[in-house]
């Protein structure tokens, strides 16, 4: 089923004509409302009129992450902040949140991509859904929440964490959907064999993302639960879960372009790529009201396609993500810059700023350990005051990142030195 049918299956020349429309009318408000691209404009000498369409898209600057950190907390919002209805917020470089916000069209339009998305995924009215993303400033969980209720799917508001209360509830309630990240699902997986549950489930479907994953691992989730599982994409600063989503062939997420404009650009010259080449994703916004971003570089790397999909949506699918290219990690569904770990460990006079970060999935779960050098002047044989530092250690961590890592402290000079670029961080995970 398509849950839109007139905008995903529109004529490439008539989204071309409404994405012309629109990048219009948000050129003329941000130019308006937003000083930051105002004055990025009138730098380069652009007027609103310059631009007359999507072929003039090229004459925009771009924005990057640092563009919304630097103006933390509310800097690019373009409307009143009455008309704002809501907030969310992701990690940013230096432990500062990125902060997005919406009106109340935002929200509509969000739910609607998202209903677009699980409809792709076969979830209708009859379903029963859990929601296991992470309810809160993170934009997996509600975000997710008022897709499904658009539907009008029976939403279950699960959020994260309390596995048990989860799969008991899976099988008691017969929830026939699930949408989590992919690796909380395996580990849910495991969590219903050893409860004696994976007979009594009626799960169908499953939409995962927030995170990379691979087609094996996928396949994987679908062979163990017997079910179909979608891969979702999304991110905070664009809108949330539901920018983009695959149907049941698999061949790329479909975009919702209407309301999204994709580019794929070589990241050194920052121009566009052809069809199907690998390049970093940016999206300009074209109905957002609260936050409208032009050319927002997501780091994100990707590849693009165009030609109808067997589905019937004629929308440009991107290809499965490639990973990233700045040195954002995602672990357990959580953005973590290694910047945070460094921020962190200068806090405590005990350990120097030499640390490495080892990124592993385990039992599918994402797990984290760091460790950190003492400083000479305290190395002891002591157990005990080792303990402490581990101690503080591991609150400081914990509190600056917002998930747990397991920290091992090391002795002076331990932690190889680079010659090039320092590296933080060894990640055994395999997404290719
Ligand atoms: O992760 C939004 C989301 C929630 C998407 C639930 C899907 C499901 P952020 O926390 O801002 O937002 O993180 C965004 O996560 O730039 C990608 O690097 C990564 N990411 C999201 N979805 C996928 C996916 C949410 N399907 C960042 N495959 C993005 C690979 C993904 N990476």
């Amino acid at each position: 089923m398509i849950w839109n049918q007139k905008i995903e299956t529109m004529s490439r020349d008539e989204m071309t004509e409404l994405q012309s429309k629109r990048l219009v009318e948000t050129v003329n408000h941000v130019y308006n409302n937003v000083p930051f691209y105002r004055n990025k404009m009138e730098k380069i000498g652009l007027l609103p009129g310059d631009i007359k369409g999507i072929e003039d898209l090229n004459k925009l600057p771009f924005t990057t992450k640092d563009d919304l950190r630097d103006n933390y907390p509310f800097g690019l919002f373009a409307i009143p902040h009455s008309d704002i209805v809501r907030i969310h917020a992701s990690s940013g470089t230096t432990g500062k949140a990125t902060v997005v916000g919406y009106s109340r069209e935002d929200l509509d339009v969000w739910s609607e991509c998202v209903a677009r998305c699980f409809t792709m995924a076969g979830v209708t009215k009859d379903d029963i859904i859990q929601i296991a993303y992470g309810y809160g400033l993170f934009t997996g969980g509600l975000g997710a929440h008022d897709g499904a209720t658009k539907i009008g799917a029976m939403v279950v508001p699960m959020s994260t964490g309390n596995s048990k209360k989860l799969t008991t509830m899976m099988a008691d309630f017969g929830a026939t959907a699930i949408a989590c990240t992919p690796s909380y699902l395996l580990y849910l997986s495991e969590v219903l064999e050893q409860e004696g549950l994976l007979g009594s489930i009626k799960l169908k479907s499953a939409i995962c993302g927030a995170e990379p994953w691979t087609e094996k691992m996928r396949l994987d989730i679908e062979k163990k639960l017997n079910i179909k599982a979608f891969d979702i994409y999304g991110l905070s600063e664009v809108m949330g879960p539901g920018v983009a989503c695959d149907c049941e062939f698999h061949k790329g997420l479909h975009v919702c372009e209407d309301h999204f404009f994709p580019e794929i650009l070589d990241s050194a010259t920052l121009t566009a790529q052809k069809e199907g080449e690998v390049g970093e994703l940016a999206f300009t916004t074209l109905t957002k009201k609260a936050l409208p971003l032009i050319r927002y570089r997501t780091k994100d790397l990707t590849t693009i396609s165009y030609g109808k999909c067997d589905c019937g949506r004629t929308s440009a699918r991107l290809g499965r993500f490639k990973g990233r290219v700045d040195d954002m990690l995602i672990i357990r569904g959580v953005n973590i810059f290694p910047s945070q770990v460094e921020a962190a460990l200068i806090n405590v006079k005990e350990v120097s700023p030499h640390y490495m970060m080892i990124v592993d999935r385990v039992n599918n779960l994402d797990t984290l350990e760091i460790q950190v050098e003492l400083n000479t002047e305290y190395l002891t044989d002591e157990i005990k005051g080792l303990e402490a530092i581990n101690k503080k250690v591991t609150h400081v961590i914990n509190q600056a990142l917002g998930i747990s890592a397991k920290i091992k402290i090391v002795e002076p000079n331990s932690i190889k030195r680079s010659e090039g670029k320092a590296v933080h961080v060894i990640d055994n995970r395999k997404f290719n």
